[in-house]
């Protein structure tokens, strides 16, 4: 099948239309087009405008409150809380920023717990957002029980992305984003949907055995990256962005989801550090000193994280995203006629 050609503005319109026409309050719409977007402009297909077709099922199965009003509490100097009130997490997530960004700016280092929210979107435009504003960026999320511990074969950890900003001089700041798993759940999903078999080392199957088969590995259990390393970070992901918030962990969110596959339903943890207060009068050294280091990365040959998603954008923003055609046409019958 083909695949369909759309400009930015017309996903963004897409996506809104197929969300208010389920239900959805017109601010998440647009917050949630907005990310959802982002995220098709960047060619992260796994979070992009696939991402429509979870959202649908968690507000027809009232999963999701489509109307929920956040709450900013402003509870320290150097900490602000959003209760999403198990809203979609982007509205909570533009609402509290403006706090974080101007407690980062007094403090020198601030946080932001979001709770109550269901969350499905790729980190990296919230560590873009913050770094935007000259902070740098940690962002950590739960999801759903998927990943085994490293020596164990049972499904235990979200996939539990971690993503970290830098701002840097020009329009793009150093920015990685990754899940803790050696891939996300979106990819195996996206895999099972166009029958596609997965590389080895990304799951197990319900008997512990490698598997290449989408299906299998989605009945069995995901592999944290770099074995037990890539395991201690789900943890840390799993008790600061869950226990340490007053939020839920993997294993809670995939209990309160019942069996219905809605999106993760959990909180998340933002951190945003200041350079100038950080490094004050030597903040133009670090800056200097963080663009060595990347340019010396680059210098050998390597890549920096994002250099293919800040292309991606710009191939977007000149021509538009293809969509494969089949997905296409289930977001299409999303809308009722
Ligand atoms: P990838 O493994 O595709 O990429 C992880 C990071 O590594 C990216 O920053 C990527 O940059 C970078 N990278 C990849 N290859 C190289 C390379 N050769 N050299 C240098 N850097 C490289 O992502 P994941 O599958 O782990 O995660 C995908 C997305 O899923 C993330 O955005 C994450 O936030 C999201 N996610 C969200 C969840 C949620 O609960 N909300 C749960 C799990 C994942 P680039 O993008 O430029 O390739
Ligand atoms: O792709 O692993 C994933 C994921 C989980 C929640 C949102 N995305």
């Amino acid at each position: 099948m083909q695949d369909v050609i759309l400009s930015l503005e017309e996903v963004e319109d897409l996506a809104f239309r197929v969300l208010t026409a389920n239900g959805m309050a017109a601010d998440h719409a647009r917050a949630i087009a907005r990310v959802i977007t982002a995220g098709q402009r960047d060619e992260c297909q796994s979070h992009g405008i696939y991402r429509l077709l979870v959202c649908v099922r968690s507000l027809r199965e009232g999963r999701v409150v489509g109307d929920a009003k956040p709450v900013v509490t402003d509870v320290s100097p150097a900490l602000v809380r959003v209760d999403a009130g198990f809203g979609f997490s982007q509205l909570a997530f533009d609402m509290g920023s403006k706090v974080l960004i101007e407690k980062a700016k007094n403090v020198g280092i601030a946080a932001m717990a979001i709770r109550n929210c269901f969350h499905f979107s790729a980190l990296w435009g919230e560590v873009e957002a913050l770094a935007a504003a000259g902070l740098a960026a940690l962002a950590m999320t739960p999801s759903h029980s998927w990943v085994a511990p490293a020596g164990g074969s049972k499904p235990l950890f979200g996939t539990n992305p971690l993503a970290f900003a830098w701002p840097r001089p020009g329009p793009f700041p150093y920015v990685f984003d990754f899940a803790t798993s050696e891939i996300a759940r979106g990819d195996i999903e996206l895999h099972r949907r166009t029958g596609k078999a997965i590389p080895l080392g990304w799951a197990i199957d319900e008997t512990g055995a490698a598997t290449t088969d989408p299906e299998a590995a989605m009945r069995g259990a995901m592999l944290a990256f770099g074995g037990h390393k890539g395991s201690a970070l789900s943890t840390m992901v799993e008790v600061l962005g869950g226990a340490l918030i007053g939020d839920l962990t993997s294993v809670e969110s995939q209990r309160f989801d019942g069996g219905v596959g809605a999106t993760p339903c959990h909180g998340e943890l933002v951190m945003a550090f200041d350079p100038t207060i950080f490094a004050g009068a030597d903040a133009a050294a670090g800056e200097k000193m963080a663009e060595a280091l990347f340019g010396a990365i680059v210098a050998q040959g390597a890549r920096l994280p994002s250099a293919r998603r800040f292309e991606a954008r710009s191939r977007s923003l000149a021509h538009g995203v293809k969509v494969p055609a089949a997905l296409y046409e289930d977001i299409q019958r999303l809308i009722p006629a």
